[in-house]
């Protein structure tokens, strides 16, 4: 029998590389060097739940090799992965205080920030994590050779391309370089990402709203009233929401986008001197922000501003998210600044 033939992604990033002839391909190899990374955490993840019965979970597995945590292995292999790729001059990752370095002779002329395994309470117990990243033009010049803070330090709205993997029931790829959000699914039999969702649309209006109401008590007043009236019944625009939270926000993200729905990390006050929300902008919010805004939906932190707006002053700068269906966070928008 003949498999049907699917467009995998490297065709796709081929062809939206041809509608740009001013392009080098620099983004495309860029794209397909992350993607072979993706692939080999995702291989990896995959394998987790047997570190016990292989014996890998010490500190050498049974090739006599040392074993990493997931977090650590999925950091190690992009970072080492682009170090050498020639695309970019420098990264951020989660996992690292500063910025990290590209080797020498290498250095190209975009930036990367990442999120290697996002959700880490989620990693032992066998719910699905993922891996986010976010591609800026360096600002210094390429002859500088490496590229420093300043060039990492964006704002959202100038992205190049963001996206994320999702290690999840299957393994998906979902991207956007400004032209619409593609989603991917791997083929693991072939090793393949094949197009499963083209030009994704988020929903208008959220059927879910995802939020941790264990914080409920640090949130402000109105945070809690529009919580509060999300879960009132009104036949008439289809409340009360669901309410669905895994953790990971990739998860979350990723089934809001699909069936519509509005997640909340708001600002909260469980440190008072600096009420600050919990996601990082450069490698979590951010990179959010661009693909909600690509598929239709909208990112604001709440407080008047949205997401992609915000000039980064730190590598790991924390803002709140409020991200989704644009209908709900334009309310949610007007509970937050106390319109209504
Ligand atoms: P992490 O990068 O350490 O995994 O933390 C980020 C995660 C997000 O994936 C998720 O949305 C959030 O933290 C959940 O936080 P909480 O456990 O406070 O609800
Ligand atoms: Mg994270």
């Amino acid at each position: 029998m003949n498999r049907p033939l699917g467009i995998t992604v490297s065709r796709n990033i081929i062809d939206s590389q041809r509608m740009h002839p001013e392009a080098t391909g620099e983004l495309s190899g860029l794209l397909s060097e992350l993607i072979v990374a993706a692939k080999t955490i995702s291989a990896e993840v995959n394998m987790a739940g047997l570190a016990d019965i292989l014996g890998m979970s010490g500190k050498t597995n049974i090739q006599g090799e040392s074993v990493q945590k997931l977090d650590e292995f999925a950091n190690n292999t992009i970072k080492r992965r682009m170090a050498k790729s020639g695309y970019i001059c420098v990264m951020t990752s989660e996992e690292e205080e500063g910025i990290v370095p590209v080797n020498e002779g290498y250095e190209g002329k975009y930036t990367l920030a990442f999120d290697p395994l996002d959700g880490s309470s989620n990693i032992d117990v066998n719910v699905s994590v993922g891996t986010i990243f976010s591609i800026h033009r360096r600002k210094s010049s390429l002859a500088s050779g490496q590229g420093n803070l300043e060039d990492l330090l964006r704002k959202g709205s100038e992205q190049v391309a963001a996206g994320y993997i999702i290690y999840g029931s299957s393994t998906m790829l979902v991207f956007s370089t400004g032209q619409g959000v593609q989603g991917f699914t791997l083929d693991p039999s072939v090793g393949e990402f094949f197009l499963s969702h083209p030009d994704i649309k988020t929903p208008e209006k959220s059927i879910y709203f995802s939020a941790n109401e264990g914080n409920y008590q640090y949130w402000d007043e109105n945070m809690r009233r529009y919580i509060n009236w999300l879960k009132e019944e009104n036949k008439e625009d289809g409340r009360p929401l669901s309410a669905r939270y895994i953790g990971t926000l990739v998860s979350d993200f990723h089934r809001n986008l699909i069936k519509g729905g509005i997640f909340l990390y708001p600002k909260d006050n469980k440190n008072p001197d600096k009420p600050s929300g919990k996601l990082r902008l450069l490698y979590e919010a951010g990179p959010f922000a661009y693909l909600v805004e690509q598929a239709g939906g909208r990112a604001i932190t709440g407080d008047g501003r949205n997401v992609s707006d915000i000039e980064p002053e730190e590598l790991h700068q924390r803002v709140p998210l409020i991200i989704g269906s644009k209908y709900d966070v334009d309310i949610a928008e007007d509970f937050l600044l106390g319109r209504r």
